[in-house]
């Protein structure tokens, strides 16, 4: 392996931000930074293709469909977003809905894929001319804790260097930039949850009109949808189960057996597109900035889908990283920027908080003897928050997205 001082580096750039990684928080920075002047380049591991293609969330907060707009990338999800205003949960033989509008003043969540916002995101970058290098190998970050940060990494079998002012971690859970902290300066909270979620896409019709939430005594089902033709299905399973062991048709009768009979009876099945299994956990690292570099997105943190704020709390960091750089470079506010970490954080951990609370409360645990009071507590916990309107009000704020916060 060479070392960067014995590369003949051959191309030097230099820009404000280098953005690692082009998932959805890369590129919705990237082209909110763009649109406000400020230079930065995106360096990708993968192929653009690779990164378009990955099925994964699918509910957008009024926020994030906002920042879709301000970073000129919110027309086709103005044409062809599907917007929620309700959705249901179902305990046993209980069904309620929770009136999202109502209860939040006309709050309402955007069924758009994630696939369909990266691609958005991806055309207008190429659009604005914005630099991007996929398919980039052995990237490095370098000197993030003093004045002259760099990235160095390989494109075309060629060696780069970009100098900038920051580095932008947007390289997911499983990137680099979290492992530039030092052990003794990063503290992780982490909890890892029994089961898994299998995920199916079919081109079927959607099964109800809006999102369905379901804890049955066999486990937890969800029925969502990307458009009128096309369903997107989950299912709770053991943290051990394999795809292989869930052919289509195995998938199909277990939804059925966890949909109430209404529900059930109109369900229609059809070949799988996608089937994946993710396993579920909560994990926030702290602090979210350290020197010049920045945790955007899955970088820090990790929720568990059963609230759809994964994709949600990524945007909300670019929201308020693109707040506080646009502060730094157009007002010479620079007094802002060691603030990142606070400001994100705050919101972070209400959102972790959420996806945990719908987590334990939708989700069927391992069954043991002394899990029989666990059970009866996620009942009564289940009973309270549905019958009392300050209990759907608060499901319903945190689903809707709570306010971003501003930068003063
Ligand atoms: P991402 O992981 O999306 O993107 C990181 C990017 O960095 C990737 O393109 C990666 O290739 C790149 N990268 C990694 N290492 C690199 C390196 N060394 N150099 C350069 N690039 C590098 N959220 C929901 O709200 N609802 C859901 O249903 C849902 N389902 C999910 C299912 C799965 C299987 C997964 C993994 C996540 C799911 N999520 C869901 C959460 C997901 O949507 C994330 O919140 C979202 O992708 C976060 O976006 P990013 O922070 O950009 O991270
Ligand atoms: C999805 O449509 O992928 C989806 C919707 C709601 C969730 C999780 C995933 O809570």
């Amino acid at each position: 392996m060479l070392s960067d001082s014995d590369r003949t580096v051959r191309r030097e750039m230099k820009c404000k931000l280098a953005i690692i990684g082009a998932g959805p928080s890369g590129l919705l920075l990237g082209q909110l930074l763009l649109r406000a002047g400020i230079d930065n380049v995106i360096i990708e591991k993968k192929s653009a293709d690779y990164v378009q293609g990955r099925i994964r969330a699918g509910v957008l907060e009024q926020g994030t469909v906002d920042l879709l707009r301000e970073a000129g990338a919110g027309r086709r999800i103005d044409d062809e977003g599907i917007v929620h205003r309700g959705l249901e949960l179902v305990f046993g033989r209980c069904r309620d809905r929770i009136d999202l509008q109502g209860l939040t003043g006309d709050g309402a969540v955007t069924i758009y894929g994630q696939t369909e916002m990266t691609r958005d995101l991806m055309e207008a970058r190429e659009a604005s001319g914005g630099l991007s290098f996929y398919e980039a190998e052995d990237v490095r970050l370098h000197d993030v804790d003093g004045e002259r940060p760099y990235v160095t990494f390989m494109h075309d079998s060629q060696p780069y260097r970009l100098s900038c002012d920051y580095i932008a971690g947007c390289d997911g859970y499983h990137g680099i930039s979290r492992h530039c902290i030092p052990q003794d300066v990063l503290v992780e909270y982490e909890r890892v949850y029994p089961f898994s979620w299998l995920g199916l896409l079919s081109d079927t019709p959607p099964v109800h009109h809006e999102l369905v939430y379901v804890n049955h005594e066999r486990g937890f089902a969800l029925c969502s949808q990307r458009s009128a033709s096309r369903s997107r299905y989950y299912l709770q399973v053991p943290p051990t189960d394999r795809l292989e062991e869930w052919p289509d048709s195995r998938f199909w009768a277990e939804l059925k057996r966890r949909l109430p009979d209404k529900l059930s009876q109109r369900l229609v099945t059809g070949p799988a597109l996608e089937k994946s299994i993710t396993p579920l956990r909560s994990y926030v690292a702290e602090p979210m900035q350290y020197g010049k570099l920045f945790l955007v997105g899955d970088a820090a943190h990790i929720v568990p889908p059963t609230g759809a704020k994964g994709l949600n709390l990524a945007a909300s960091d670019v929201g308020t990283l693109y707040r506080i750089l646009k502060k730094a470079y157009q007002e010479n506010r620079f007094d802002v920027v060691g603030r990142y970490s606070e400001i994100a954080l705050r919101r972070v951990w209400k959102a972790t908080r959420f996806s945990w609370f719908m987590t334990s409360l939708m989700h069927t645990f391992p069954s043991r003897e002394e899990m029989a009071f666990e059970r009866r507590m996620q009942q009564a916990e289940y009973d309270y928050y549905v019958n009392s309107s300050a209990g759907q009000k608060t499901i319903a704020e945190n689903y809707v997205g709570l306010p971003h916060d501003l930068v003063d």
